[in-house]
């Protein structure tokens, strides 16, 4: 097997992160998104959306969408567990997860794919929107910090693929300007410890 990568986007390293957290060695190919490697009718094949990552089994069935991707990972090697376990666990897990993609870590994608030179000519900027979702991006960190001011991790008192959703989108948003604020203490905390595992550098 393996997966179909780019070093610098942030969807691919929630993957690599997870499978770093498991100890898990997977080869990489690296896709080049600069050269459009991602939309030729080769990576289609792949992944008809033309984006990364992709999982590719060793008979040839393609896994797109990162979670569903560590969900595979998840079933096959379920220790340490990244998604939860048991009902609720895994219904915490799953809630918290959406949450970070869904209020933290898209909006701050949509500011670079808006805002940013990198995809000027490649796909359609509303300027205005992406300062839309940069203002979204900065209250839902502000509404973070006091998640984070209650518990050690996003979902509860163990790390969690909702960590390297949250991890992975606000570090990415360092290219757009978007930082953790001095007063956000709890965020700063939390992003400094899952910043030190050794999976981040994945
Ligand atoms: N929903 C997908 C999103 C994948 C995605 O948007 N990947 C970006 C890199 S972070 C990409 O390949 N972008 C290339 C492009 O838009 O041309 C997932 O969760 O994996």
């Amino acid at each position: 097997m393996k997966i179909y990568d780019s070093r610098t986007a942030p969807n691919p390293r929630r993957v690599r992160i997870f499978l770093a957290e498991k100890g898990i060695e997977v080869s990489y190919e690296q896709i080049d998104i600069a050269k459009a490697q991602n939309r030729s009718p080769e990576f289609h094949k792949k992944n008809e959306l033309g984006v990364v990552p992709v999982l590719e089994l060793d008979d040839g069935t393609c896994i797109a969408e990162s979670v569903a991707i560590c969900r595979y990972f998840e079933e096959l090697h379920p220790e340490p567990p990244l998604m939860g376990v048991g009902a609720l666990d895994r219904a915490m897990v799953e809630m918290w997860q959406r949450r970070m993609e869904f209020q933290i870590f898209i909006p701050i994608v949509q500011v670079f794919r808006n805002g940013h030179p990198f995809f000027k000519g490649r796909i359609p900027q509303v300027p205005e929107f992406g300062e839309v979702c940069r203002k979204a991006a900065e209250q839902q960190l502000g509404w973070l910090d006091s998640v984070l001011a209650e518990r050690e991790f996003i979902a509860g008192d163990r790390y969690t693929i909702a960590d390297i959703t949250a991890l992975c989108g606000i570090d990415f948003g360092r290219v757009s300007g978007i930082r953790i604020q001095p007063e956000q203490k709890h965020l700063a905390r939390w992003h400094a410890a899952v910043s030190a595992r050794p999976s981040a550098k994945a």
